[in-house]
Parts: structure tokens; C-alpha cells; sequence
């Protein structure tokens, strides 16, 4: 038997909306654990992602981009539970864009470089930066500002330096037998993920403002006859926004419908059988109890 110990702990990933946190964590634990699009604050919730290697067991927590601009109510809910994530975690991955150090990232590093940790910074889209030695002067400006345990550039997309990184991580966690069971991947359960399944497909699917202003609630999850039944509200803040989201003859709805469906039957392996409702719930991203009753843990 080889001396080293087994090491296990959380790993914050913590960084400005749309860098690519998301797509880090699912790359790394090898299956979707938490939902990506193009458009800044998708993640909205704490996600646990459990990375599993011979000699270590990484808990990556996905965490909801930090934004300066959070005057919504579940806009500050969502930098609070970045932060608050971040300061219970072993390590923290400070993830940037390669070539695009932003005021706001300066914003994000404010908040987080009091912490004790170990703190690594995560140049992700590197597959972008062509040719590759266009890297190297951003790089060398990251370590003039930021003193961090290492610089790692990756492509979360093109998994691509992910292994160095996962062994620089492990490095840094604590002797410690694994946290979570081999075959458990995230904390979050099948009516979890199918709600952001189909916010996702929202997302992706409208324009503009109109995502900050959704959310999903699973109403009924049940199994009858070897298929999975959802029942889901996809709750809006006006009443104009309810039309949009239905589409014209309830084809938007559908095709959103049809593409969750198949996404979750996919995952799952059993047939899905999933019904959508729209609703109004003025202003809800600004009501606190609206907030609770959606499960934004109040912290
Ligand atoms: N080219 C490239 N695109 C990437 C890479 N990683 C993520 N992306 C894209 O960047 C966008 C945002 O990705 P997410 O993973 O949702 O980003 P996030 O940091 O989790 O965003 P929030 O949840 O909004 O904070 C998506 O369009 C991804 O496909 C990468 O390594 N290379
Ligand atoms: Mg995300």
C-alpha cells in the first residue's frame, strides 16, 4: 500500500455569471448534475457534484454567478449563497474567462480574496485563445493580481487540463476518509433536476429578460407503471409574460415540454410523462415568502 492518505472535501467554484462554472462541475463529475446556457445566472441554487478518484473525493458546490448589480431579492439570495458557499468549502476555484479579466470579476475577487483557503484561479475557454501563446501575458497579469495557490488554464468545454487540475485540487484537501457514498453524484434529488431541466429549455428557448422572471416548481413526481409522471407550474411575474412562454397555439410550451421530456427519459433510462402549466405570480423574484415557497432556502 502506497503512504499518501485518501483526501476528500468541498470545493467552492465560485466566479462572475457565464465563465463557465456549471459546465466545469459537469465535466468534472462526468454527467449534468447542474443546468448551462449561453445567458449569465443560470445556476441559481447550491449544487453539490461529487468527483470520484483513486485517492480523492472532490465535492465540487456549484454556486450562482456573483453579480454587483443584485437588487432583486433573489438576486441577493443568489450572491449570498455564493459566498456563504465559498467560505464553508477546503479549497475555492476562482473561475475567470481567459482574456477577459472584467470589472466585475475585480468585484467577485474583492469578496472572496479575505478567505483563508486555498484559493486556485480556473482560466476556463482556453480553447478560444488561439494561438495558445496569446495566453501567456494573460496569465502573467493574473498572477501579478491575484495571489492564489496556482493558475490553471482549462477548456471545461473540450475537458481539456481538467486532470492537472482535479490533482492540484486534491492536493490541498484535507486526510479524510470520502464524504459521499461512490455512486451518489450530487445532493440534489430527480424532482430537483427535472425543474431545472426545464428551466434550462426555458432559457434557452426565450428571449431577453424573460428567464430572470421564471420559475419551475414540480408539483406532482410520481412513478406509475414504470414511467416517470411530472406535473410542473412554470410560474412567470406578469400576465403578458404567460402568453409569451405558451407561444402561439401552445407551440413554445410544447416544444420546451418535448425537449425536457426527452432530456430527463434520456438520463433516467424510463419514459417520462410531463405536463406543463403557466401561472402568475406578480414580482416573485421580490417577495421573500414567494422566494421560500419556491425553495430558495433562506440563509
Ligand atoms: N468555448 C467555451 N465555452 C464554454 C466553456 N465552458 C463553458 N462555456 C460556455 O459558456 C456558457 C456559460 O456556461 P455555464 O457553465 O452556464 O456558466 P456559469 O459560470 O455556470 O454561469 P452562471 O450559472 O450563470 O453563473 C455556456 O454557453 C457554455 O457552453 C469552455 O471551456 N469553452
Ligand atoms: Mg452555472
Amino acid at each position: 500500500m502506497s503512504g499518501a492518505p485518501f483526501r476528500a472535501g468541498f470545493v467552492a467554484i465560485v466566479g462572475r455569471p457565464n465563465v463557465g462554472k456549471s459546465t466545469l462541475v459537469n465535466a468534472l463529475v462526468g454527467r449534468k448534475v447542474s443546468i448551462v446556457t449561453a445567458k449569465p445566472q443560470t445556476t441559481r441554487h447550491r449544487i453539490l457534484g461529487v468527483v470520484n478518484r483513486p485517492q480523492a473525493q472532490l465535492v465540487l458546490i456549484d454556486t450562482p454567478g456573483l453579480h454587483d448589480s443584485a437588487r432583486r431579492i433573489m438576486n441577493q439570495y443568489m450572491n449570498r449563497v455564493a459566498l456563504s458557499s465559498s467560505r464553508d468549502a477546503d479549497v475555492i476555484l476562482f473561475v475567470v474567462e481567459a482574456l477577459r479579466f472584467t470589472e466585475e470579476d475585480q468585484w467577485v475577487w474583492e469578496r472572496v480574496r479575505g478567505l483563508k483557503q486555498p484559493l486556485f484561479v480556473v482560466v476556463n475557454k482556453a480553447d478560444k485563445v488561439v494561438p495558445r501563446d496569446r495566453m501567456l501575458p494573460f496569465l502573467e497579469e493574473m498572477t501579478q493580481r491575484i495571489p492564489a495557490s496556482g493558475i490553471v488554464p482549462i477548456s471545461a468545454l473540450a475537458a481539456d487540463n481538467l486532470d492537472r487540475l482535479v490533482d492540484l485540487v486534491a492536493s490541498r484537501l484535507p486526510p479524510s476518509p470520502p464524504l459521499f457514498a461512490p455512486d451518489v453524484l450530487t445532493d440534489r434529488d430527480e424532482p430537483f433536476h427535472a425543474a431545472e431541466v426545464i428551466r434550462e429549455k426555458l432559457t434557452l428557448n426565450l428571449r431577453e429578460e424573460l428567464p430572470y422572471g421564471i420559475n419551475v416548481q414540480i408539483e406532482r413526481f410520481a412513478e406509475e407503471d414504470g414511467r416517470v409522471v411530472i406535473n410542473a407550474v412554470i410560474w412567470v411575474e406578469r400576465s403578458g409574460q404567460k402568453a409569451i412562454v405558451i407561444g402561439q397555439r401552445g407551440e413554445r410550451l410544447r416544444d420546451i415540454g418535448r425537449l425536457a421530456r426527452i432530456e430527463l427519459a434520456d438520463l433516467w433510462q424510463r419514459p417520462v410523462h410531463l405536463e406543463l402549466w403557466v401561472k402568475v405570480k406578480e414580482n416573485w423574484a421580490d417577495s421573500e415568502m414567494a422566494l421560500r415557497q419556491f425553495g430558495y432556502d433562506t440563509l
